[in-house]
This record gives structure tokens, C-alpha cells and sequence, in this order.
């Protein structure tokens, strides 16, 4: 049945996407830039095709590339959530102790509220983009304590009311499932992940507040660690509201087939989920075949988020190639996002509105 369904839906791709290079050779728009306008006969954006099940379409982005206007004018059509890549990060907000910096953030949610956009902020506490104050020393328990708690109200309550969700803690199990050796981990214990998600929902208490990591799509031991995790941190009455699935995929690993079962799981625990920062990398370079694996996959993130009733939405992990993370940080890879460098919609962006009963 799923089978024939996936046969089905492959086949209307290529038959989309062999009408939207009909339709390019013949000069006719067909890109995002043709649907900025909502008129009669116009195609919908992703955001308001997404808002037709009751969910979002959201994309990262980052400061420097706010001055291309062609990015922007993109940016703040086509998507209703947005997550500043790294303005609200440690290092960001709180160079040196007690001393604040929101610039970053501040115009990224300036950004978004001109366009009626939400954001998903992103992120709390993590191991990695911390300021060197903090990573250049050893503090003692106590003193972590108070310096995570002081940086966590500071920061929700900076952003009180102006955000949608927060990702509180990000990525903190290895792949194994056990807890990573992080800083906050080995000073303070498991109990720092209970007291953020407590602080940050002091700070803002309508603020959705997150766990979010990598390779948790499919049903694994990191996974099931955040199973245990939700389902004590639930029991024990701790403000928890959803877990984000990253989903930085990749063509040569497969795709995590198990991912509407994880998601329906977490439901189960009356948790919302979210898919929060979607690529699909590829060997480069890239070629009609892997660019039509690479669809699917979206495609079916799609569909499998629509599938269960508490998966919010999905957050591409900006939107273009032009500024994906993943060249500098795979060589040899990339062509993960749904735009390609010069903002031409790929056939992974046709197939996620087909996903989303676009036409
Ligand atoms: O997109 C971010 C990139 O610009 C930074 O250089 C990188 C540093 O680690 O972080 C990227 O975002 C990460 C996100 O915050 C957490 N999940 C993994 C993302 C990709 O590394």
C-alpha cells in the first residue's frame, strides 16, 4: 500500500518536474518569484500551502546575508517561520559576562514581524558557539549554575512575547544515547537540561520550549534517549512542549524510514514536534538523479510531518545553496536546500509543494 502510494506519488514528480522544465524552457516563471503575488490563479507560497494542514513553513537564516535583496525578498514571501542560524547563540548574545548583545536577533525579528513571520529561537543551551569566557575556565557547580540561569532569563526575557519557540537545549546525547560530555553536563549533571526548560519557561511561559538534535529522525538509540528523557521530564511535571528533529540528511546514508513512527511516538507523550533544520546533501556534484532522490526525501519529510497530527511544521535550513552551512563543513558536499545558488527553485521545492497539495 505505502509502496504503491510511493510509486504513485514518484511519478507525479517526474511529471511535475518535467512540466516545470517544459515550462522554463518556454520562459514561463515558474519560480517563487512568480508566486510572491496571492492573486487569483497564482500559486500559493509554501507557507500558505503548509497553513492549509495547520502548519508552518519556516526557513533559517543568518545576518550577513540580510543585504542581498534578491535572498530577502525570497526569504520573507515564501516562508511563515524563521530561525536566526546563529544570532541567538551564546557566543552572540553574551560576548563577554554580562554584557548583552541582541543586535542580531533584534534584526532578524524585525525582519520577520515586517512580514508577518514567527520565529523559532534558537538556541539556549549548547555545547558548541559558546563564548570563550566561558568555555576559557572551570567553574564549579554552583557557579555554572547561576551563570546559565542568569543567561537563560536574560535571553528568553529579552525575547519575551516576540517568539514562538525556543529551543532550549540542543544536542545533548551522543549518538549512543548516553548524555555528551558537554560542559553543563559534566559540572552540572543530568538535572541542567529540567532546570533550563524551568528557567526559560519562567522567562516566557507561552514560549514552546524544545529539545532539538541531529540524527534523531529514525527510531535509534539517540532517539529513544530522548523518548526516556520527554517521557520522565513530562511525568515529572517539567515544562517541556516538543522535541525538534534537525534531519540533516544525506543521500549516502538513506533516508530514516522510521521517521512518522518516531514522530508519532513523541505525539503519544502529547508532545509537539517540528522539523527544524532540513537539508538533503549530496556527493558533489550533483546530478539530475540524485537531484530527484534528493526531492523525494523532501517529499516525504513533508508528508510524513503532515501525517501526524501534533508535527507543527519544517524549517529548512536556509533555503538557498547559496548560504547552506554544508560546503564548509563537508567537503565534497552539498546542493542540500531547496533553491539552488542562484535562487532557481530545484525539483526538491516542486515536490514539497506537491507534498503540500500544491499544484
Ligand atoms: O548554520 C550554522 C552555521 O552557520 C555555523 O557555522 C554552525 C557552527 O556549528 O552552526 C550552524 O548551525 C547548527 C545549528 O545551530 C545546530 N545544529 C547543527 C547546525 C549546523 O551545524
Amino acid at each position: 500500500m505505502r509502496n504503491t502510494t510511493r510509486t504513485r506519488s514518484r511519478a507525479r514528480l517526474r511529471l511535475a518536474g518535467t512540466l516545470a522544465a517544459v515550462l522554463v524552457a518556454a520562459g514561463v516563471a515558474t519560480g517563487p518569484a512568480a508566486h510572491a503575488g496571492q492573486g487569483h490563479g497564482t500559486p500559493l507560497t509554501l507557507a500558505r500551502l503548509a497553513e492549509q494542514h495547520g502548519r508552518y513553513f519556516g526557513s533559517a537564516t543568518d545576518n550577513p546575508e540580510l543585504t542581498d535583496s534578491a535572498y530577502t525578498a525570497l526569504l520573507g514571501s515564501e516562508f511563515d517561520m524563521i530561525t536566526p542560524g546563529n544570532g541567538m547563540k551564546w557566543y552572540a548574545t553574551e560576548p563577554q559576562q554580562g554584557v548583552y548583545d541582541w543586535s542580531q536577533g533584534d534584526e532578524i525579528v524585525r525582519l520577520a514581524r515586517q512580514h508577518h513571520q514567527r520565529i523559532r529561537a534558537h538556541t539556549l543551551v549548547w555545547h558548541s558557539q559558546l563564548p570563550d569566557w566561558l568555555t576559557g575556565r572551570d567553574w564549579t557547580a554552583d557557579e555554572l549554575r547561576s551563570v546559565l540561569k542568569k543567561h537563560i532569563l536574560a535571553e528568553v526575557r529579552h525575547y519575551r512575547g516576540k517568539v514562538y519557540s525556543w529551543d532550549v537545549v540542543n544536542e545533548a546525547f551522543n549518538e549512543d544515547g548516553t548524555y555528551r560530555e558537554t560542559v553543563f553536563y559534566k559540572t552540572l549533571g543530568p538535572g541542567y537540561i529540567a532546570d533550563a526548560l524551568r528557567w526559560a519557561h519562567r522567562a516566557d511561559p507561552h514560549a514552546k520550549l524544545y529539545l532539538n538534535d541531529y540524527n534523531i529522525e529514525a527510531v535509534g538509540p539517540k532517539s529513544d534517549a530522548y523518548y526516556a528523557l520527554a517521557k520522565d521530564l513530562k511525568a515529572r511535571g517539567v515544562p517541556l512542549d516538543g522535541v525538534g528533529l534537525q534531519a540533516h540528511l544525506a543521500l549516502q546514508y538513506g533516508y530514516p524510514a522510521t521517521l512518522e513512527d518516531n514522530l508519532r511516538r513523541f505525539s503519544r507523550l502529547g508532545l509537539d514536534t517540528a522539523l527544524t533544520e532540513v537539508d538533503v546533501r549530496m556527493l558533489l556534484p550533483a546530478d539530475e538523479a540524485k537531484l530527484a532522490t534528493q526531492a523525494q526525501w523532501y517529499a516525504d519529510l513533508t508528508t510524513a510531518c503532515l501525517a501526524v497530527r501534533r508535527c507543527v511544521g519544517l524549517t529548512v535550513w536556509d533555503y538557498t545553496d547559496r548560504y547552506s552551512w554544508i560546503p564548509a563543513f563537508f567537503p565534497g558536499e552539498g546542493a542540500a536546500l531547496p533553491w539552488d545558488e542562484r535562487l532557481a527553485p530545484k525539483p526538491a521545492y516542486f515536490a514539497i509543494r506537491e507534498a503540500l497539495g500544491g499544484r
